[in-house]
């Protein structure tokens, strides 16, 4: 009896795999790919070089998976996944929409806007370049394998806020001694900034993060630093975290905020 079952398992098998070959057709969907939520931003952690802590460093995608967050410089929209682990993945298709734009029991699709196609290359990342500043953003993507079959991604959200203005130092600025430089800035819509000191590797050396109503102005309070070596700063703001949005039946987090340009700062002998 168990032998009659295991050799009609086997032709069942066979039959099986005959069929799918003969059809030549892939009809499996991708898997869905998984958006990363905003996880944490550069210099989480604090000062101090902690074990373990998030020193989400911009420039590095191995260090930076941070998930959905504001990039350095123009007005732009980080979305990151997990990566995809299916083997076909043809294109991608990347979706976005506001809360303004959100109208309840109705499809996701019906009112969420495509706004780019993208050939797939294993990448992981994708940046949004015409991220509407001061709106609730969500997005989520469609990954698309080569005979056409497509599985939607889930869905994370993220608001730009204004950018600090960096007042000073002026770009590529030299100076003898940093403890001579003063980082000055100029914003309006932030609860706290983020000043960030990183070497040429972008390795973290320092950052001071006052609150939105206090002097945005310090003198540097790095480690001593032996010339010639050269810095790179920007100023990162934080406006409201963990706003709740309720988008069919899915409670959403969103965290806010932007990154300064980033300036070269040269200490010399
Ligand atoms: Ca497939
Ligand atoms: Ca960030």
């Amino acid at each position: 009896m168990k032998r009659i079952f295991l050799l009609t398992s086997i032709v069942i098998l066979l039959m099986s795999c005959t069929g799918e070959e003969n059809l030549g057709v892939d009809s499996t969907p991708p898997e869905p790919p998984e958006l990363i939520p905003h996880l944490g931003d550069t210099g989480d952690g604090g000062d101090e070089f902690i074990f373990g802590a998030n020193y989400y460093n911009t420039n590095d995608p191995e260090l930076e998976y941070n998930g959905i967050d504001a990039v350095p410089g123009g007005n732009q929209m980080q979305i990151q996944w997990r990566n995809i682990t299916d083997s076909d993945i043809d294109y991608l298709n990347i979706y976005r929409f506001s809360m303004q734009d959100y109208v309840f029991a109705i499809d996701t699709l019906n009112f969420a806007t495509m706004i780019d196609s993208v050939d797939y290359d294993n990448q992981s990342v994708y940046q949004d370049v015409t991220a509407p500043v001061d709106y609730n953003l969500f997005y989520f993507i469609k990954a698309v394998d080569e005979a056409g079959n497509s599985t939607l991604s889930d869905t994370v959200g993220y608001k730009l806020i204004y950018k600090p203005s960096l007042l000073q130092p002026s770009y590529n600025e030299s100076f003898t001694n940093a403890s001579n430089i003063i980082f000055k800035w100029a914003g309006d819509t932030g609860l706290m900034y983020r000043l960030l000191v990183f070497d040429i590797d972008r390795n973290p050396l320092w950052q001071w993060s006052p609150l939105g109503f206090e002097p945005l102005e310090t003198q540097y309070g790095g480690p001593v630093i032996t010339p010639p070596v050269t810095l790179i700063w920007r100023v990162d703001v934080f406006g409201q975290s963990g706003v709740l949005y309720t988008i069919e039946g899915n409670d959403y987090y969103i965290d806010s905020g932007a990154e300064s340009e980033e300036r070269y700062i040269y200490i010399t002998e």
